[in-house]
């Protein structure tokens, strides 16, 4: 047996992607799942048999040492959050408890149990907000633009200090957005490639988005998984960037995903004010050559390699 991860958001997309990596490198892995009236595995059921779950949640310190105690992983990866930035205006100080809150509590944990163990921190290029630099890297100042990025300034900042304060080996993974067929509906790239997808099956005829005119630095979500475990496999804990380089609006998102199916999306897409944010980011794009370098990491799949993945997932969805 190898050695032991522990995986928080283990049911999220790239907690599914996580575990399916460490699983093929030959680890025990550990999945942290929160209670809830129903079950939300349907991301990790292919490999359920093979994991140990265990009940915790990020605002509950306690079970996290307890389970600390009891698995003693060499290596914890913190990819549960209330990620969701459009809900993070309705929800403010829950992701406050858990997205930047929930950290301390996990890196406390860490300190108290097993000062030895590696820490990965999902941090975001949402930090970057009203961007001060393009394209972003590691010196880009923050300037976040909504409470869920604000909390994910926090919970980076906490682990540089923990970092630097008790020793630990702790390092945040600043990720720009990465999405695959696992992405959640309510996301912008998945909430197109399935309502195109849906439209060509005749199942709608219109799709309701808001501010189409944003740009975001897209890349797969199975790429960015790597790098994160190449970054608890260094000498010395640092942070870094992993971005494609490639910047793309959501219209042209729009472009592509409908056009794949051979549709006109200015057919079916329709600009709900109602989905425009109280404070937008406007523009990412990141710069991950420290990544290239010292990790040896590059995004595999491009913008459009991704699209097209992600649109043919849902067709083979609907029609079977
Ligand atoms: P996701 O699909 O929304 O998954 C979030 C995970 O967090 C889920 O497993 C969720 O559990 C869990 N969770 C939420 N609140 C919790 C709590 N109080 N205690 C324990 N678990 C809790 O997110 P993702 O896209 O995989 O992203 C993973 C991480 O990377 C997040 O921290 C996100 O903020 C960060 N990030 C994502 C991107 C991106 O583009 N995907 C970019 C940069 C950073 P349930 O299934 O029970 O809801
Ligand atoms: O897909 P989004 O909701 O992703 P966003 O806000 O960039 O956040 C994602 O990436 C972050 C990394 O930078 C992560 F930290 C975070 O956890 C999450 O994974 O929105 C992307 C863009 C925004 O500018 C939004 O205003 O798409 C625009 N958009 C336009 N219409 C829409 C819609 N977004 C959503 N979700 N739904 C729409 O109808």
């Amino acid at each position: 047996m190898g050695p032991t991860a522990l995986i928080t958001g283990i049911t999220g997309q790239d907690g599914s992607y996580l575990a399916e990596l460490l699983l093929s490198r030959g680890y025990r892995v550990i999945g942290l799942l929160r209670r809830t009236s129903t079950t939300s595995i349907e991301r990790i059921g292919h490999i359920q048999d093979r994991l140990t779950l265990v009940s915790g949640d990020l605002t509950d310190e306690v079970s996290l040492i307890n389970l600390l105690r009891e698995f003693r992983p060499a290596e914890v990866y913190n990819l549960a959050a209330q990620s969701f930035v459009q809900v993070s205006w309705s929800q403010p100080v829950l992701t406050g408890e858990t997205t930047a809150l929930g950290v301390t509590r996990l890196l406390d944990a860490i300190r108290i149990v097993d000062p030895e163990i590696r820490f990965y921190q999902a941090s975001s290029s949402e930090m970057f907000g009203r961007v001060r630099q393009v394209p972003q890297d590691e010196t880009t100042p923050f300037y976040p633009r909504s409470p869920y990025g604000v909390a994910k300034v926090y919970g980076h900042w906490i682990t540089v200090n923990y970092r630097e304060s008790y020793g630990l080996f702790a390092t945040s993974g600043i990720l720009f957005n990465h999405e695959s067929p696992r992405r959640g509906l309510e996301f912008v790239t998945r909430k197109v490639t399935h309502g195109a997808a849906r439209i060509a099956a005749g199942l709608q005829r219109e799709l309701r988005l808001g501010n189409l005119e944003a740009r975001r630095d897209w890349g797969y979500a199975g790429d960015y998984v790597e790098a994160m475990v190449a970054m608890l496999a260094r000498d010395e804990p640092t942070d870094y960037v992993i971005a494609t380089g490639q910047t793309h609006s959501v219209r042209e998102l729009c472009e592509v995903a409908f056009g794949t199916l051979g549709l006109n999306w200015e057919d079916h897409v329709v600009v709900d004010p109602a989905l425009l944010r109280p404070a937008e980011v406007d523009l990412l794009v990141g710069d991950a050559s420290r990544a290239a370098r010292e990790l040896s990491w590059r995004a595999q799949v491009d913008f459009y390699g991704l699209i097209e993945m992600m649109v043919a997932a849902d067709r083979a969805a609907l029609v079977g």
